[in-house]
């Protein structure tokens, strides 16, 4: 038998807490705590006393849920009490010295995954959900909650199953007595499934960003204007900038929202070739640490000034990344005229003045811009590396039937393939996932969800 789980589901603060109880010994957990059985109505909240011993340890309004209509599926019961420590953690003991056991992170979830009250997709929405600190996180989450990316998902395996359907029954059909299915049938089946796998295997590299953030890189020249311009951006003195080469010596990082979107930006120590001190140094180590880990580059250029032997070489360093980059010449308030840059033409530019704001709101339209290219029609996106993964996978095995269909290996052949690539499909929805995977991704939700 399952055991009956309590936790508390709300942080710290705050005047009221709620603690969950969940499974099979709710209803006579509750009754023995607040001393009248059969007070629980489903979906009704009942002002109960709880009893610690022959004292009361706090009034509280209890909800019961009972089962299956439950985010479990079990029987459920919410004491939101007052968020006293003692009040939390007493109440806590109480349950257990009743007979709940703690549980573990995401075992609520993960429960009401066993209980088919959502899918691993469905989930993992929920997690991101409680997450999301931005907007746009917040719809990537909503959609993987609410069952959209599932319904894809299971167009999707709907779409290959049929087929691998018509070339099993044509295997079973010793006497050959259908009509085979042409070469030119299953390719163009395969492609269309392929479509909207890749189209969404696509939304991953914008959609991580999404939920955990751009790591964007403001590099440059030392003086070109990099802490003014973070500075800029995120709207207040953050970096210390001044009119002397190599201020900036330790990297400088803040979290922004633009147009909706997280975006933690680094401000960095200018490269040059000469550093004056063993600081200076390190902080130009920290720089070219700081432009690896980054996902987009923000190339800081005075346009007062022509290029520095310097500057041409870090930016033949940034090309040689093949990352997102943007170009921003800075001070077109002291020169109109950007000095020439090789291969410039290549990535997206845009001329600025740190000091009037000419040019900042175009910046922050290229900074944000790939998320708003990579969406799919209808907007739906992966964010989950695990996801992004088994789309890999299962579009590999369609394009092994491409190939192989190409060589005429037969439906045998074919079939293989297209069972591994639905297995694939089943696992990111949940459907075949072993236990101890499940373990471990419900481990990484939050405690009392
Ligand atoms: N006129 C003008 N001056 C600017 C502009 N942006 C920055 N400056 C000035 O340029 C100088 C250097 O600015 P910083 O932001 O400290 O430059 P940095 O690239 O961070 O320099 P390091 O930290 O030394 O690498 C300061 O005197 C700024 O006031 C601008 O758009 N127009
Ligand atoms: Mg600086």
């Amino acid at each position: 038998m399952q055991h009956t789980i309590c936790a508390l589901a709300t942080g710290a603060g705050g005047a009221v807490a709620l603690v969950r109880l969940s499974g099979p010994e709710v209803r006579r957990i509750v009754s023995e705590l607040i001393r009248r059985p059969a007070a629980l109505e489903p979906r009704k909240q009942t002002l109960c006393s709880i009893y610690d011993g022959k004292e009361v340890l706090d009034k509280a309004l209890i909800t019961y849920f009972q089962a299956p209509h439950s985010f479990t599926g079990e029987d459920v019961a919410e004491f939101a009490v007052h968020a006293s420590p003692y009040i939390k953690g007493r109440l806590l003991e109480l349950l257990c010295e009743h007979g709940a056991v703690a549980a573990k992170r995401g075992e609520f979830s993960q429960r009401a995954f066993l209980n088919g009250k959502m899918d691993l997709v469905e989930a993992q929405g929920l997690c991101d959900l409680i997450a999301s600190g931005n907007k746009a996180a917040h719809k990537l989450a909503m959609d993987s909650l609410d069952g959209k990316l599932s319904a894809r998902l299971e167009e999707i395996k709907k779409r290959l199953s049929e087929l691998l359907a018509q070339i099993e029954v044509r295997l079973d059909d010793v006497d050959e007595e259908m009509t085979p299915l042409s070469d030119k049938f299953v390719e163009d089946e395969i492609n269309g499934v392929l479509g909207h796998i890749k189209a969404l295997a696509d939304t991953f590299s914008v959609g991580k960003y999404i939920k955990d953030g751009l790591k964007t890189a403001i590099v440059g020249a030392p003086n070109s204007g990099k802490s003014s311009l973070l500075n800029a951006l995120v709207g207040f003195d953050r970096a210390i900038v001044s009119d002397r080469s190599g201020t900036t010596r330790d990297t400088v990082e803040e979290t922004l929202e633009i147009n909706g979107q997280k975006i933690i930006l680094t401000d960095t120590a200018g490269i040059r070739e000469h550093a004056l001190d063993p600081a200076e140094k390190e902080g130009m180590r920290r720089s070219h640490r700081a432009m690896e880990a980054a996902d987009l580059i923000l190339f800081v250029l005075d346009a007062f000034r022509s290029l520095t032997p310097e500057e041409k070489e870090l930016w033949q360093d940034i090309c040689r990344q093949n990352k997102r980059t943007i170009i921003v010449w800075n001070k077109t308030d002291l020169s109109a005229q950007c000095p020439l840059l090789e291969e410039a033409e290549k990535y997206p530019s845009v001329a600025v003045s740190c000091k009037t704001g000419e040019g900042l709101e175009r910046l922050k339209k290229l900074i944000t811009a790939d998320v708003t290219e990579a969406q799919t029609a209808d907007g739906l996106m992966i964010s989950n590396l695990r996801h992004y993964e088994a789309l890999l996978r299962a579009q590999t095995e369609l394009e092994s039937v491409l190939i192989r269909l190409e060589s005429n290996a037969g439906g045998e052949i074919y079939a293989e393939h297209l069972r591994r690539a639905l297995t694939h499909l089943q696992d990111l929805i949940g459907e075949v996932t072993p236990d101890d995977v499940l373990g471990i991704i419900f481990s990484k939700f939050c405690m009392g969800k």
